[in-house]
């Protein structure tokens, strides 16, 4: 811890802010993934949403901070929402944010709700009724759209005539939410479509927001940015218009790679992070939900998201300790080098002792990943799980 603690990185309010952060984890990193040449299995993979919660609820159980799991739809297609629910708060957890698969239907190769043909975009906007359907049914509030849609040739599609019935479609969604519920947008600037994304950047998702009402916000994922680009600047903007909603963490060499957040570029993390802090979103009820959106396509799934929740809290311990007065001095001062080094004596303090003391006052093991590895419950899961289909991204 530097000399100059203030009470804003004071070690008390440091762990009141991490213990209170939540990080919402997502089904479909519990199930089976890979790239277009292979989706490796692996013994004890879930068969069903139930099992994926119950491997999510190890997660919380020895991180005490992932209380939450984002259901994919159909993914997570079940009889019974109200059960699934139920399922989840006897393992501890909820039932978090809605996702929509506007990706794997035939029907949606032109565009989903962009189509050019107007049933088309009715069957994408029905896709949202059933998804608002598991949202009452399981008690979420948020509804996050990503769409593929885009062109691969100039001239395919007109690409404004799409934003238009984009925008149509989105209105008709978005009046489909309960006055509880809001609507998250999630941009990528390019796949599947390799020419024109329909919604691609964060202004264009910005636009979309504004456009539909107070209670339709802006999704990061940062793997969805083209290379270089400053992603905190953005977290900056969307937190000044008051329509940054969500996160979807996880961390890239190349392009949309969903590995591990903070295994790519922990550096980044910490700038984002930071950026939140600085705008005082860490709070729970900013309003800025912390989510990952990762596949585990080698390493073991449940490690894999201990690790990444474990990651997201060292960036955001990090960014508590950074000397916002020393900073700020520095910075009106002009002294360029004074305030990059405070900033970079913060991204250089080891807080793996502060998180571990942090578990402790939560009553769990100061090591999550020894604890999780210790439990017997991957050997357990493995000679249990036999037979059945291993979940994936095949519906
Ligand atoms: C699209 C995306 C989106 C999810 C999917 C699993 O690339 O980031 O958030 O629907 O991954
Ligand atoms: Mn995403």
């Amino acid at each position: 811890m530097t000399t100059g603690q203030t009470p804003s990185t004071s070690r008390e309010s440091v762990l009141a802010a991490l213990r209170a952060q939540t990080i919402e984890l997502p089904s479909w990193a519990f199930g089976n993934s890979g790239t277009r040449f292979k989706v490796f299995g692996s013994p004890g993979t879930p068969r069903d949403p139930f099992e994926k919660i119950s491997d999510a609820a190890q997660v919380h159980r020895y991180t005490g901070v992932a209380p939450r799991v984002s259901l994919h739809i159909p993914w997570d297609l079940v009889d019974d929402y109200g059960k699934l629910a139920a399922h989840a708060a006897d393992d501890g957890v909820s039932i978090g944010t809605i996702n929509s698969n506007l990706f794997q239907d035939d029907d949606y190769k032109l565009g989903s709700l962009t189509h050019p043909d107007a049933k088309v975009r009715a069957k994408a906007v029905a896709h949202h009724a059933e998804c608002v359907d598991v949202m009452r049914a399981t008690g979420s509030k948020e509804l996050k759209v990503w769409l593929p849609d885009g062109t691969n040739y100039p001239g395919q599609d007109d690409l404004r005539e799409r934003q238009e019935r984009l925008a149509d479609s989105l209105q008709q969604v978005y009046a489909l939410l309960e006055p509880d519920q809001h609507l998250v947008l999630e941009y990528k600037f390019f796949e599947p479509a390799f020419y024109s994304t329909d919604v691609p950047d964060w202004g264009t998702s910005l636009l979309h927001c504004l456009a539909l009402g107070e209670r339709a916000k802006v999704v990061l994922d940062t793997g969805h940015h083209a290379p270089g680009t400053n992603i905190e600047f953005i977290v900056v903007q969307l937190l000044r218009a008051g329509r940054l909603g969500a996160f979807d963490f996880n961390s890239r060499f190349y392009a949309d790679d969903d590995l591990m957040a903070g295994a790519a570029d922990p550096f980044q993390l910490f700038r984002i992070m930071y950026e939140i802090v600085r705008s005082d979103a860490l709070r729970p009820d900013s309003g800025v939900n912390f989510m990952l959106d990762q596949c585990h396509n080698i390493e073991a799934k449940i490690p894999g998201q201990i690790r990444s929740v474990t990651n997201v809290q060292q960036a955001t311990a990090k960014a508590l300790l950074v000397d916002r007065e020393a900073l700020r001095e520095a910075q009106q001062a002009g002294d360029v080098l004074a305030a990059n080094d405070v900033f970079m004596d913060a991204f250089s303090t080891d807080v793996r002792p502060l998180l571990a003391q942090l578990r402790e006052s939560m009553g769990l093991a100061p090591d999550p990943m020894a604890a999780y590895l210790a439990s017997g419950y991957a050997e357990r899961i493995a000679a249990e799980r036999i037979g059945g289909r291993q979940a994936g991204w095949g519906a």
